[in-house]
């Protein structure tokens, strides 16, 4: 019954209108599917994303990826169990051969390992978010929501890439939504008065035409306020520098134009940490700059500093950035390393050490709830996946409202601190 018959590859489109592979995995009398996300601002490490490279599609199409599935992939995995998630995932590692995942390419096998693993939870009746581990006291993720999109994923010349907060001190998840809504409403109006557009950037965030951090951190500051929140308390702004994009010569333009030195950088970062409250950083300084970042760690306390493109959900640099001192959080992605088990592995290694675990969409994304679940099944902290807006963004925190009402009176906030 629970044997693999096929599984079958498509060419479907995400939330930025590019071809994305999604894969369905067929048993008898039942069949899921998932849609893999891209991103936009990637990490050099992450794995290989595979995509045909010719005049068509403009480079962008999948169709190869799509026939890898429909071949190769199928005939390995055809009689596999689906609840053996590992097997499966081992046998895909094994068939593409490559670190990096170049040959079959990790978006074509996290698609066929996340359908798997949502097939094991229909086949076993059970919601997604329970078998990921044996526990009985699920709790939610905080909400990052990323408000004022700017970097790569907006036109506005901001430098940081998101602008987010996190209501830390909802009591529910329905709590923090609600929290959330009235402050990105306010915030809407106040844009709107300073005669700028509220129209949105890849991740559902506004992206009005300012291109200085500060003018967004104040607009964010007087939001909160005017929702009757204190910032820093209720609701704290949370940033992505996404600082690969701001790194040039060992210098950065993170904080202007200018580019200055890490040490300058560090010292702009603490006047806006003391001047905003901002309470978590995601890549403040560039993937190879270990350096930068143990010091950044070294010159702010009780601020939570995030690993991104520095990890790119992948083990071996994880262990480097904690034999470094480079952060005390990571940022969990599937499609950075390509497949469920290894991203698991990720989250167990990071939760043992002592890090935040966050669970995060791509700037490309779709109506796929998987992470929403992920998150609370592994016991992560926080949730990013963009603002409320956009339906391949709200579709993750209503799969959150849709789980915590299943919980019922058993549903718990997780601990920020
Ligand atoms: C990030 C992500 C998601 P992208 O940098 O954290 O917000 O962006 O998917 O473009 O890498
Ligand atoms: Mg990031």
């Amino acid at each position: 019954m629970s044997k693999i018959l096929k599984v079958k590859g498509r060419q479907v489109f995400d939330s930025r209108g590019n071809p994305t592979v999604e894969a369905e995995v067929y048993i008898k009398n039942n069949s899921a599917s998932a849609i893999c996300p891209s991103g936009a601002s990637k990490g050099t490490f992450e794995a290989f994303e595979k995509r045909d490279n010719n005049k068509r599609y403009l480079g962008k199409s999948v169709l190869n990826a799509v026939n890898l599935i429909n071949t190769k992939i199928s005939k390995k995995l055809k009689a596999q169990s689906i609840h053996n998630q590992e097997r499966i995932d081992t046998l895909l590692i094994n068939l593409d051969g490559t670190r990096q995942k170049t040959n079959l390419g990790a978006n074509t096998m996290l698609a066929v390992s996340m359908a798997v693993k949502k097939l094991s939870a229909k086949a076993k009746r059970l919601p997604l978010y329970k078998t990921f581990s044996q526990k009985k006291n699920y709790q939610l993720p905080y909400p990052l929501m990323n408000i004022i999109n700017g970097g790569a994923h907006a036109d506005n010349g901001l430098r940081i890439q998101e602008f987010m907060i996190r209501p830390d001190r909802a009591k529910s998840f329905s709590d923090a939504m609600r929290i959330c809504f009235v402050v990105i409403k306010n915030l809407s109006k106040l844009i709107k008065d300073k005669g700028l557009s509220t129209s949105v950037g890849d991740e559902g965030g506004f992206a009005p035409m300012i291109s200085s951090n500060n003018q967004a951190l104040d607009l964010i500051v007087s939001a909160i306020r005017k929702s009757g929140f204190k910032n820093g308390k209720d609701v704290s702004i949370c940033l992505d520098v996404a600082a690969n994009e701001l790194f040039k010569k060992n210098k950065y333009s993170i904080h202007s134009k200018n580019y200055i030195s890490t040490e300058k950088s560090i010292k702009e970062y603490q006047k806006i940490i003391k001047k905003y409250k901002i309470k978590s950083i995601e890549d403040p300084f560039a993937e190879n700059d270990w350096l930068a970042w143990n010091k950044l760690m070294k010159s702010v306390k009780k601020v939570q500093i995030v690993g991104d493109d520095l990890y790119v959900t992948n083990l071996e640099r994880l262990k480097k950035g904690f034999l470094n001192i480079s952060s005390n959080s990571i940022l969990i992605k599937l499609n950075q390393i390509g497949t469920v088990s290894e991203t698991l592995d990720v989250i167990k290694f990071a939760q043992t050490i002592g890090y935040k675990t966050i669970i995060s969409h791509r700037s490309g994304d779709s109506e796929d709830t998987f992470i929403a679940d992920l998150a609370v099944g592994t016991n992560s902290n926080q949730i990013k996946t963009g603002s409320l807006a956009r339906s391949e963004r709200v579709a993750k925190y209503n799969q959150l409202i849709r789980i915590e009402e299943e919980l019922g009176k058993k549903a718990r906030m997780n601990k920020i601190n």
